[in-house]
C-alpha cells in the first residue's frame, strides 16, 4: 500500500505527500482536533511536568517532554529506555487521551498502516534555539509498527533522511497540524528537527509542541 502511495514527484493527494516509500505527511490532518490535542497535553503536562533530559553522554536536551501511555521514553545517564513510571514523580504515566489514540490510528491507516494501536505518546515541547539533531527512533520492542508524528504551534523544518546517517536528508517544512507517519521500509529512517525560529504562534505562543505516538512496549 505505502508502495503504491509513492511517487518521484512526491504528490500522492490533496494532503498526502510521501518522503520516501514507507514514509508520508498528511497536510493538515491534525487540524480538526488540535484545539483538543493542545488541551490534552495540558492535562498530561499537570501530571508529568516537561523537563528537560539528560543524554547519556551528560548534555541537557534542548527540547522539554513528558509523557503519556503505558510507557514514557526517558534519558539519563545510564541512557535511552521506556519507563512504565515518571521518573521525577514516581507515579504511573498519565492515560493517554482518546484524542491522541484515534488521531494515531487514522492518520496511520491512511498511511498505509492499518490496525496501529499506540502505546507510548512523547511529547516534545521546543522554545525559540531548541533542535532535535538527527536520531533514529530504535528504543521500541517491535520496528513493525509504525511512528504517528503531530505538529502543533511554531512551524518548524523536519529532516528525513535514510536507514544510514551518511543517507541523503531531505527537510521538510511542517506547520500546525501537519501530521507525518513513517513505517515499513521507513521506520528506521533518520530524522531531526533543525534549531526552531522564534515566532508567534495563535494556538500556542512562542511555542512548538510534536507529539510522536509509538509502540514502544
Ligand atoms: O519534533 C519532531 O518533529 C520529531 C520528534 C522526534 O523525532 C522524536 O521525538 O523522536
Ligand atoms: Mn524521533
Amino acid at each position: 500500500m505505502t508502495g503504491d502511495l509513492f511517487c518521484a514527484s512526491g504528490a500522492v493527494g490533496s494532503y498526502l505527500e510521501a518522503l520516501s516509500e514507507g514514509a508520508v505527511v498528511l497536510r493538515g490532518r491534525a487540524l480538526p482536533v488540535a484545539d483538543a490535542l493542545l488541551a490534552a497535553i495540558r492535562t498530561v503536562a499537570d501530571a508529568a511536568p516537561f523537563r528537560r533530559m539528560i543524554t547519556p553522554g551528560g548534555f541537557e536536551m534542548s527540547v522539554a517532554m513528558t509523557n503519556c501511555g503505558g510507557g514514557g521514553w526517558v534519558t539519563d545517564r545510564k541512557g535511552y529506555r521506556y519507563t512504565p513510571t515518571d521518573p521525577q514523580t514516581g507515579a504511573p504515566w498519565p492515560a493517554m487521551p482518546g484524542v491522541f489514540l484515534d488521531l494515531a490510528e487514522a492518520a496511520a491507516a491512511e498511511a498505509g498502516f492499518p490496525g496501529f494501536v499506540p502505546d507510548a505518546c512523547l511529547i516534545n515541547r521546543y522554545e525559540p534555539g531548541a533542535r532535535l539533531s538527527l536520531h533514529q527512533d530504535k528504543d521500541e520492542r517491535d520496528y513493525a509498527h509504525p511512528i504517528v508524528s503531530v505538529s502543533l504551534g511554531l512551524p518548524a523544518t523536519f529532516q528525513f533522511g535514510g536507514r544510514k546517517r551518511a543517507d541523503s536528508v531531505s527537510k521538510v517544512a511542517l506547520s500546525h497540524g501537519d501530521v507525518v507517519v513513517w513505517g515499513g521500509p521507513a521506520r528506521l529512517h533518520h530524522h531531526g528537527v533543525l534549531t526552531l525560529r522564534d515566532g508567534e504562534h495563535p494556538a500556542t505562543g512562542r511555542t512548538r509542541f510534536n507529539l510522536t505516538l509509538r509502540r514502544a512496549m
